[in-house]
């Protein structure tokens, strides 16, 4: 089943092209008119349609080599059965839009600008509207960008001016010869027609015929009034013969990426500017050997723009501009400079993104298909910060939907509630340690009867004193917590920032969370080993105090190696808390319930605390949390193992 047909290079419009990009993979199914490669001439890309739908079956380009028409490009066969040998449809160039007609009133200064040819295209999609009414635009500026299905072209302005009307919309269709805007232009409204891409150099023209050969220094010609612009590429080396009219040298502006042509056919004597200088109109480019008639010094011919020029508008065309080398050159274009196929355009678009933040990894920087589809891929994994969604800028991988808008006014009375300082501060840490650290919970259960008689006896005793010191349980579970830490050194660990070592901690600073009119905080009580129940009873009192009343210092909620999140003062049988980054761990407290406990003969009546344990898992084992849990218990079971 050699079902199998030859694609070959169509007209492309140059003797040679290089292949910048291919845009199918071998096996690739693809439609008719897809395109199969990009190519380069020196003055425009283009992409290569497929002539017909089907498999790519092998490809006989590689990117770099040059091919011209008639090549043999791939082999595809053809979806269903149909399909003698079709041409390649002709390929549309990138750059086509360098012409504006202009019909003009004779002495008004108000001027109608119009699409000029565009090759043929009708109905051509309106993507872009880059000018407003009131802009005051330069020559040159792009007006508007059109799409086709191979081409990205903006039309621009034949004179500078001010826009009086916006014929156009985005989104609307176009074809030669519809209106674009309306431009009020100073002096006289007539339009500067265009010059003939082969008009030779002034000087030149001029000079006196010589049949001997003669040495031409050649400069930039007027390139719009840019000054210092990028020389992005030399086209030409000594010695090398080149006809009239063939770039010499690569300008980019802004704007604009253009060749400066030779104005006479030659040899390269000497080339006198080099990749990553600037040019400005006169700056000498190269000397040439001419033969016959030759200025001393020739001006390159204007600027050449990707497409030839057509001459066959209404009214005179203005000069041939350099055609912007992007859709969203002109008034709008960002400060970064784009360089890429139509195709590649149109995939951005599709996917909205802004080509201008894509780095390209092709040739000169031009950017690839590839480059679009990891830019989305890379976006769209990126976690975004986001008022209602936290992570930052980071290399983490996560994908989540937007959260849904809803009109809950639609459902009955609402307040908007501005979030408290504390809460937009802790919002996103909270949410960065839910998505990104793996938490396990682990549930247990300490018997805290006798815990709680003897902390109730020091209570008393305290009373009595008068110190005005009261022990609550948590200083008990901040003790065995500490215990429990040193028994367990992996729970007092952080991870690394490579995430490749665990950082041991050897001191035990424990983080308290407090519940404040403002939101939760989380203030660190310090070497809680080495503190007495009293000591910490009291330190504990002046911290939640201090955040209660909003006085905390960040150095105050700095350094907690483990933290503690008691509930138990409010009820509930269990939750699950969530890890406090850098912690590896957290312990959550609820509320103490005397329950039946059987002892081996009989039911006995005791208090139970709840206690839920979270950890990151990619620090700790499951079986290893299920031990420091039961350690915990036992403590606060007993507290005579803390002597142990
Ligand atoms: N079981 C039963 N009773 C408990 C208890 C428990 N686990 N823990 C505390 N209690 C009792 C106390 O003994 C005290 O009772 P008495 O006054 O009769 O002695 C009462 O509850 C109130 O205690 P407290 O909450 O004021 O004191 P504390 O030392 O236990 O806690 C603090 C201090 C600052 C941790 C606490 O006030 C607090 O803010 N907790 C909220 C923490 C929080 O919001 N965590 C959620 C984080 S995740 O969103």
């Amino acid at each position: 089943m050699s079902d199998t047909k030859d694609v070959f290079v169509p007209d492309v419009g140059d003797d040679e092209v290089e292949v910048i990009e291919l845009c199918v993979e071998v096996g690739e199914e693809v439609e008719e008119e897809a395109s199969l490669v990009t190519v380069e001439s020196d003055k425009a890309s283009m992409d290569i349609p497929a002539p017909f739908a089907g498999k790519v079956a092998s490809l006989n380009v590689a990117v770099g080599d040059k091919i011209k028409q008639g090549d043999l490009l791939a082999s595809m066969e053809p979806a269903g059965a149909s399909g003698d040998a079709e041409p390649t449809p002709e390929p549309e160039v990138e750059e086509k839009a360098e012409e504006t007609s202009v019909s003009s009133a004779s002495s008004s200064s108000v001027i109608d600008v119009k699409v000029p040819d565009i090759g043929g295209d009708e109905n051509v999609d309106v993507i872009d509207v880059l000018v407003s009414v009131g802009d005051e635009i330069e020559e040159e500026a792009g007006l508007i960008t059109l799409e086709t299905d191979k081409a990205t072209m903006d039309v621009p302005s034949p004179q500078a001016g001010k826009v009086v009307s916006v014929e156009v919309k985005e989104g609307d269709k176009v074809s030669e010869g519809s209106l674009v805007i309306t431009l009020e232009v100073g002096g006289s409204a007539q339009a500067e027609p265009a010059k003939s891409e082969s008009e030779p150099a002034k000087e030149a023209s001029s000079a006196p015929a010589h049949s001997s050969e003669k040495e031409i220094e050649v400069t930039v010609p007027d390139i719009g009034g840019d000054t210092d612009v990028d020389v992005i590429d030399v086209l030409v080396n000594v010695g090398d013969k080149v006809e009239a009219e063939d770039g010499l040298i690569t300008l980019e502006t802004d704007k604009a990426t253009m060749d400066v042509p030779s104005p006479e056919a030659g040899t390269i004597t000497e080339m006198l500017i080099k990749q990553g200088d600037k040019a400005s109109q006169g700056t000498l480019v190269c000397k040439m050997k001419v033969a016959g008639a030759a200025a001393q010094s020739a001006p390159a011919s204007e600027p050449k723009a990707a497409a030839p020029a057509k001459a066959d508008t209404p009214a005179p065309a203005p000069k041939a501009p350099p055609v912007p080398h992007h859709p969203s050159a002109g008034e709008r274009t960002k400060s970064g400079k784009v360089h890429a196929s139509p195709s590649v355009r149109r995939l951005a678009r599709e996917f909205g993104v802004d080509l201008t933040q894509v780095s390209g990894s092709g040739n000169k920087g031009r950017i690839l298909k590839e480059d679009v589809q990891s830019y989305v891929k890379y976006e769209l994994s990126r976690p975004k910060m986001t008022p209602g969604s936290s992570v930052g800028e980071g290399s983490g991988g996560l994908q989540v939907l937007a959260p849904p808008k809803v009109d809950f006014s639609k459902f009955g009375e609402v307040e908007e509630v501005p979030l408290t300082r504390i809460q937009k501060i802790s919002g996103p840490n909270l949410h960065r340690n839910w998505v990104t650290i793996p938490h396990v919970t682990q549930f247990e259960e300490a018997d805290i009867t006798d815990m709680e008689a003897f902390r109730k006896e020091q209570n008393a005793i305290a009373a009595k004193r008068n110190t005005g010191v009261k022990i609550t349980p948590l200083v008990f579970m901040m003790k065995a917590v500490a215990d429990a830490l040193k028994a367990y050194p992996v729970f007092n660990s952080s991870l690394s920032e490579s995430g490749e070592s665990l950082i041991q901690k050897k001191y035990y600073h424990i983080g308290i969370a407090v519940d404040t009119p403002g939101g939760l905080v989380v203030p660190v009580v310090r070497d809680v080993d080495q503190k007495g129940i009293f000591a910490l009873s009291e330190e504990l009192m002046e911290i939640s105090k201090k955040a209660r009343d909003g006085k905390l210092k960040a150095a105050d909620m700095q350094g907690s190696c483990f933290t503690i999140s008691s509930l138990g003062g409010i009820g509930g049988t269990a939750f699950t808390p969530i890890v406090n980054a850098p912690d590896v761990a957290i312990l959550g407290v609820s509320k103490s319930e005397i329950k039946p406990k059987w002892n081996g003969q009989d039911f006995e009546p005791r208090l139970m605390l709840p206690l839920s344990l979270s950890y990151d898992h990619r620090v700790i084992d499951g079986a290893v949390a299920a031990r420091f849990a039961v350690h915990l218990s036992t403590v606060l079971g007993d507290l005579r193992h803390m002597l142990l």
